[in-house]
């Protein structure tokens, strides 16, 4: 049975392409709402149902996994998930908050996420539960995910809100910065270049891939390369040119229906 995989959009295509390279046995099922894109401003309740209804996709297609690939779903469903389903569901922020504690000598980390995320203060509390002396200097970043779902990564336009995004950083010794959306990837050179390399980045949803392989050896639900030949199905609930194009620029593959 394939594992399942949700986002807002793009984003978690992010996390998707992390785990076919770590776990080249296992098939995958994507779902990005690309039709109700961005969720980072949308209220508490819009984003619960929402979330619910790809869970509900995924279910439909058998996994046997959900990875909410989505800092934004994480931090609002998580919890409620987790206690509704009988199969394991993992988020996307425990694995970046533990690794940014890990690297931070300075204990100031910057965590770039949307507005709800930043709201939530998800990435506060966990960093804080595992490095309490820390100081978090969170940034709501929503024009990325535009710049993402729109196909403008790249340009010269991106790098000039990444620039102006990321100036109040420049004020703080910060030594680790979280990308706690999982759209953010997508920007990680022009983020870097900014930064300079005195600043580690952290692709929280890259890091997920070992607690989604610690799950499944755990639960003894690995799949072996004797079993079946593995498979990857993406969808999208919106324009499917464009969640093609930059899928499969960023995947580097044709396995998008
Ligand atoms: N990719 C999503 C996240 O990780 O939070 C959010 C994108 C959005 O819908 N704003």
């Amino acid at each position: 049975r394939p594992i399942g995989l949700l986002d807002s959009g793009i984003g978690g295509l992010t996390v998707l392409k992390a785990a076919k390279h770590k776990l080249p046995n296992e098939s995958f099922v994507y779902i990005g709402d690309s039709a109700r894109n961005p969720y980072g401003n949308r209220t508490k309740e819009e984003i619960v149902q929402y979330t619910n209804e790809l869970v509900q996709f995924l279910l439909d297609q058998k996994v046997k996994m959900i990875v909410i690939a989505c800092n934004t779903a994480t931090a609002l469903t998580l919890d409620v998930l987790r206690e509704k389903l009988s199969i394991p569901v993992i988020g996307v922020i425990s694995a970046g908050s533990k690794e940014a504690v890990k690297l931070s000598q300075t204990r100031e980390i910057g965590v770039l996420a949307t507005q709800s995320t930043v709201n939530s203060r998800f990435y506060t509390k966990t960093i804080q539960d595992e490095a309490s002396d820390t100081n978090i200097r969170s940034i709501a970043c929503p024009e990325f995910v535009e710049l993402v779902e729109s196909n403008q990564h790249s340009s010269a336009y991106a790098q000039e809100v990444v620039a102006r995004k990321l100036a109040p950083l420049k004020n703080h010794n910060i030594d680790t910065l979280v990308l706690g959306c999982t759209h953010f990837p997508l920007l990680a050179d022009f983020i870097q270049k900014e930064l300079g390399n005195s600043v580690q980045l952290v692709d929280s949803g890259a890091l997920t891939v070992a607690n989604i392989e610690d799950t499944l050896v755990e639960l003894n639900i690995k799949t072996d390369d004797r079993e079946t030949t593995p498979f990857t199905k993406i969808y999208t609930t919106g324009k499917l040119d464009l969640f093609k194009e930059i899928a499969e620029e960023w995947m580097e593959s044709n396995t998008l229906e």
